[in-house]
C-alpha cells in the first residue's frame, strides 16, 4: 500500500465494552498473555472444553509443515460432543433449535431431540453402506434435517460436503465428482421468496454424470411432486422409521470431518478438508470467547446458510458443542415484509446476532424506520462476518439495531481457516467502527511487505498466519501441490491469506479486501474498501462496489457502483448533483487521488450467493467487456440492469 493512502481513512472513534458485559465475560483480557506465554499450552486447555475418549499424546505435530497434525493420537466423537453429552449432562429439555420456516411454520428441537434424530439418521445411513470414510452430499435447504445430517455424517465417521442449496446441477455434479460422493441428501425442495423452490430435479440432473452416488436420501418439505427412481428414498420413510439407539464410536483426532468448496471466481472449486479435534476445539472456543456464549441464557442466531462454512462452524459446531439454544430460519430477511428479521428477533427474544454486513447494508437502504419497529431490546451483543464491514455500517447496526450501546464483533476468518482468527473480544476490546482489531489469543496473524516483512504500525500490506492453528485447512481434498501452492508459497513459511490488510498506529488491523481487487491509480496502490466505505460515509449512500477499470493516462482508474438510501432522489439533475457530490466528498476523505472518474447510481450490486461483492464482474462492465462466468451470481438479472445504464452517469 502507498504511504500516501495507507492512512488516509481517519476513523478514530472507539467503543469501549459495556461495564456489565466486561464484568461478567467469559474471556477476559489475561487470555492474550496467557496465550502467548504458551501458545500450544492454551490450545491444549481449550481442547479440555471436548469430551475426549482418548487423550492427545502430542498437541501439534508440525514436522512436515504445511500438514499439520493437532491433537496427534487424541480420540473423540464430534455428535457424541454436540448432543450425548448434554443429555448426559441433564440438559435433554434445553431447547437446541427454534427453527421457523419461511411460510411461519415453527419446529422447536430440544437437545434430546436432535440427539435422537440423528442417532436415527446415523442408522439409516449406515443400512444404506455407508462407512466410516466415505463422503456424502448434503444438498438441502435451511431446515432442521441440514444440521441433522450434519450431525450424523460426523457421528458414523462419513465426511460431509454441504453444497449451498442455490447452487446449479453443473456446480452439484462438480462437486459431488470431486468428493466421490456415495449418498446425496436433498429434499423435495424449500422455501424462498413466498415459494416453492425445487432441489430434487437439480439433483437428478446432476446424478446423470455421477456414477459414485449409490443412494438418495430426499426429505418432503415442500410437498411439490418429483420424479423417482430406485436409487431415491424418503426421509420420512427410512430415517424415521430407524431405531433411535446408536452408540457414537470414537474417532481419530485427524479424521477428516468435511469438506466444503470454496467458490473460487476464476479457478475450479477447492475442496477445503477440515478435520475432527483441532476444528471443534476452535469453533468451540471462538463461540465461548468471541460471542460470550451463555448457554444457560443466551438465545443466539447465526443468519448464514449452511451451506456455507459460517453455518459450519457457528451454527452447527461451535453453538452446539457449547450447548447453546438458537433460532435458524429457513428463508429471506424481506419475505412476507422487510421487518422478518426483526420480528424473529423478538419472537425469540435473540440476544447473540451474527450477521454479515451485506444484510446490515440492505438494511440500511431499506431504512431504519423498519427495526425502529420492533422490540429489539434482547439483543445484547451482534457480530458480524464476510466481508469488510464499513465504518457506516459498523455504526447504523450499532445505534439501529444495538439500541446504540451494543457491543459489535467485527470477526474475520475463512472457509481455511475453519473458525474465527482476528476479532474483538466482546468483554476487553475498545473496538473501532470497521476493523477486525486483533488476532484472537492462540492466533498470530501478521500483515507484512512484498518480502514477507511485517509492517509497522500505520504500514499496509498481505495479511498473514504466521503459526498453525487448530482449526486450519489440512490441504486441499485430493490435491496437495495446489494447497501449498494456493497458499504457503507466497512467503516462506508463511499462510498467505489472499487479503490486503493495514495495521493502524495503534497496531490494530483493518482488513482491506480481497488483494486480486487492490487498484493501482497513478502508481498508488489503492484498496476498494477504503473508497467503498468513503462513498457509505455519506449520508445518501448505503452501499458501494469499487472497481479499477483501465485508464489510459492512470494506469487504472477508479468506478464506482452506488445503491443510494431508500428515500434519496436520483432523477436526472439531482442525480447529476448527487454524482458530482459524492465524488468530491471521497477526494475530501481520502485525498484528490482517489477520486472516482466515474460513478454509477444503481438499485442491485451483483454479489455471490454468499453476499460477497463480485466485483469481477463490475470491471467487466466499466472496461466495456463481455461478462465472464456468472454462475455463482445470486441474482443474474443484475447485471443486465447495471450493464444497460452504463455509459449513463459520469
Ligand atoms: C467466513 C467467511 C473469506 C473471505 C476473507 C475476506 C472476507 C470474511 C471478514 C472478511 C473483512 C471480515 N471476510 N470476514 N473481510 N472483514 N470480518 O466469510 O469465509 O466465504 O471463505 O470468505 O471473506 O476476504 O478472505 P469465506
Amino acid at each position: 500500500m502507498s504511504e500516501a493512502l495507507a492512512n488516509l481513512l481517519n476513523e478514530t472513534r472507539q467503543f469501549p465494552p459495556p461495564a456489565a458485559l466486561a464484568a461478567n465475560a467469559n474471556v477476559k483480557a489475561d487470555a492474550y498473555a496467557e496465550a502467548a506465554a504458551d501458545r500450544l499450552g492454551f490450545w491444549e486447555r481449550q481442547a479440555r472444553r471436548l469430551t475426549w475418549t482418548k487423550e492427545w499424546d502430542q498437541v501439534l505435530d508440525w514436522s512436515n509443515p504445511p500438514f499439520a497434525k493437532w491433537f496427534v493420537g487424541g480420540q473423540l466423537n464430534v455428535a457424541y460432543n454436540c448432543l450425548d453429552r448434554h443429555v448426559e449432562a441433564g440438559l435433554g429439555d434445553r431447547v437446541a433449535i427454534h427453527w421457523e420456516g419461511e411460510p411461519g411454520d415453527t419446529r422447536t428441537i430440544t437437545y434430546a431431540e436432535l440427539h435422537r434424530l440423528t442417532c436415527q439418521t446415523a442408522n439409516a445411513l449406515t443400512d444404506l453402506g455407508v462407512v466410516a470414510g466415505d463422503r456424502v452430499a448434503i444438498y438441502l435447504p435451511m431446515v432442521p434435517e441440514a444440521a441433522v445430517a450434519m450431525l450424523a455424517c460426523a457421528r458414523i465417521g462419513a465426511t460431509h460436503s454441504v453444497v449451498f442449496g442455490g447452487f446449479s446441477a453443473d456446480a452439484l455434479t462438480n462437486r459431488i465428482q470431486d468428493a466421490s460422493a456415495k449418498v446425496v441428501i436433498t429434499a423435495d425442495g424449500g422455501f424462498r421468496r413466498g415459494k416453492p423452490s425445487a432441489l430434487k430435479p437439480t439433483v437428478d440432473e446432476a446424478l446423470a454424470n455421477c456414477p459414485s452416488v449409490e443412494h438418495v436420501l430426499v426429505v418432503r418439505r415442500t410437498g411439490e411432486e418429483v420424479a423417482w427412481s430406485e436409487k431415491d428414498r424418503w426421509w420420512h420413510e427410512t430415517v424415521e422409521t430407524a431405531s433411535t439407539a446408536h452408540t457414537a464410536q470414537p474417532f481419530d483426532a485427524e479424521h477428516p470431518l468435511f469438506i466444503l468448496y470454496t467458490s473460487g471466481t476464476t479457478a475450479r472449486p477447492k475442496g477445503i478438508l477440515h478435520t475432527t479435534g483441532g476444528y471443534l476445539t476452535q469453533t468451540a472456543y471462538t463461540t465461548h470467547a468471541v460471542f460470550d456464549l451463555k448457554p444457560e441464557t443466551d438465545v443466539y442466531w447465526c443468519t448464514a446458510d449452511i451451506g456455507w462454512v459460517t453455518g459450519h462452524s457457528y451454527i452447527v459446531y461451535g453453538p452446539l458443542a457449547n450447548g447453546a439454544t438458537q433460532v435458524m430460519y429457513e428463508g429471506t430477511p424481506d419475505t412476507p415484509h422487510k421487518g422478518r428479521f426483526w420480528e424473529i428477533v423478538d419472537r425469540y427474544g435473540v440476544t447473540i446476532l451474527y450477521t454479515a454486513p451485506t444484510l446490515i447494508r440492505t438494511m440500511m437502504k431499506w431504512g431504519e424506520g423498519i427495526p425502529a419497529q420492533h422490540d429489539l431490546s434482547s439483543l445484547r451483543l451482534l457480530g458480524s462476518v464476510g466481508e469488510p464491514i464499513n465504518p457506516e455500517a459498523w455504526i447504523w447496526y450499532r445505534q439501529h439495531v444495538g439500541r446504540g450501546e451494543r457491543p459489535i464483533v467485527d470477526t474475520w476468518w475463512q472457509t481455511e481457516t475453519g473458525a474465527m482468527m482476528i476479532s474483538p473480544l466482546p468483554g476487553v476490546t475498545e473496538a473501532k467502527p470497521g476493523s477486525a482489531m486483533t488476532p484472537l489469543p492462540g492466533i498470530s496473524a501478521d500483515v507484512v511487505d512484498d518480502q514477507g516483512q511485517s509492517v509497522p504500525n500505520g504500514g499496509g500490506g498481505y495479511l498473514v498466519l504466521r503459526e498453525p492453528w487448530p482449526s486450519m485447512l489440512r490441504t486441499i481434498w485430493g490435491d496437495d501441490n495446489r494447497f501449498i501452492e494456493t497458499y504457503w508459497s507466497r512467503f516462506e513459511g508463511m499462510y498467505f491469506a489472499g487479503d490486503g490488510a493495514k495495521r493502524d498506529d495503534d497496531g490494530h488491523i483493518w482488513l482491506l479486501g480481497r488483494v486480486d481487487d487492490v487498484m493501482l491509480v497513478s502508481g498508488h496502490n489503492i484498496s476498494t474498501t477504503e473508497v467503498e466505505s468513503a462513498l457509505v460515509s455519506h449520508p445518501s449512500v448505503a452501499e458501494a462496489a469499487v472497481v479499477g477499470a483501465t485508464d489510459p493516462t492512470t494506469g487504472q482508474a477508479i468506478v464506482a457502483f452506488a445503491i443510494p438510501r431508500g428515500t434519496v432522489d436520483t432523477s436526472g439533475e439531482a442525480g447529476e448533483q448527487l454524482i458530482a457530490d459524492l465524488r468530491n466528498h471521497v477526494a475530501r476523505t481520502l485525498g484528490p487521488i482517489a477520486k472516482p472518474r466515474q460513478i454509477m447510481l444503481v438499485a442491485e450490486l451483483p454479489k455471490t450467493r454468499s453476499g460477497k461483492i463480485m466485483r469481477r464482474l463490475l470491471r467487466d462492465v466499466a472496461e466495456h467487456r463481455s461478462l465472464g462466468d456468472v454462475t455463482t451470481l445470486q441474482d443474474s438479472s443484475v447485471m443486465e440492469l447495471i450493464s444497460s445504464g452504463m455509459g449513463g452517469g459520469k
